[in-house]
């Protein structure tokens, strides 16, 4: 049965990817290069790394001009992040969180961001969660199951008696590679590989979840 969720951040329990949005195409018009709203839903749970390469595409930049890019993006993306509040808490996240608290259920968050943890403070759910899985936690980022992996070990559980949620496309795919349950929130175009997929998290509990998965 399920005793674990594995929820992750960015596009699942608060709406950063519009900061993330906002510090690429900073970024991106800095350095003439051609980027909109619409190219940055590719960008969607993908790591930095992998973000800068999609921009720049066939560009060509020395290792030393890519890592600057990388550093100016996160600068821009922390200053934007410090003004977050629990007011910024995604609809239904709190609710959920606090019924499976009650339930028994553990909890964590697996995020590939290496501000992940900046971010859960100023959302104040800090002391809600059991463990804190991100960026800095494995190597290989989303696709690869590693991270949600390490998550599930942190809360002592199998990988099948977790459930992961997920926004993006990379992130159910790793949830799905590492043995776990995905709940995909948003289009089945992004998320369509999850177990269930869902909007968003508004209005969604345990009680009716659970019935969904084994006994
Ligand atoms: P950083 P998640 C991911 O977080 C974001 O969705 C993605 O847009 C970002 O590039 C990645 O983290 C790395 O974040 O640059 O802050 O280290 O969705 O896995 O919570
Ligand atoms: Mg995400």
């Amino acid at each position: 049965d399920i005793r674990g969720f594995i929820f992750d951040l960015d596009g699942v329990l608060t709406d950063t990817a519009e900061y993330h949005y906002q510090a690429w195409q900073k970024l991106a018009d800095e350095e003439g290069i051609p980027f909109n709203r619409q190219a940055n839903e590719a960008l969607r749970g993908v790591s930095r790394r992998a973000s800068l390469m999609l921009i720049i595409g066939d560009r060509t930049y020395s290792e030393a001009q890519i890592e600057e890019m990388m550093e100016r993006k996160n600068r821009y993306y922390v200053e934007l992040i410090q003004h977050i509040t629990s007011q910024d808490l995604l609809p239904g996240a709190i609710a959920l969180l606090n019924e499976l608290r009650q339930a028994g259920i553990k909890i964590a968050i697996g995020s590939g961001s290496k501000n992940a943890k900046t971010v859960i403070e100023r959302l104040g759910i800090a002391d809600k969660v059991d463990a804190i899985v991100d960026g800095y936690s494995v190597q290989k980022p989303k696709p690869a199951p590693d991270l949600f992996l390490y998550a599930a070990h942190q809360l002592g559980l199998q990988p099948q008696q977790c459930v992961v949620v997920e926004d993006a496309k990379a992130g159910v795919e790793a949830a799905k590679a590492g043995g776990m349950w995905a709940i995909g929130l948003g289009p089945v175009e992004r998320v369509g590989a999850a177990d269930i997929v869902l909007p968003s998290l508004a209005g969604v509990t345990w009680a009716e979840l659970r019935t969904k998965f084994p006994q």
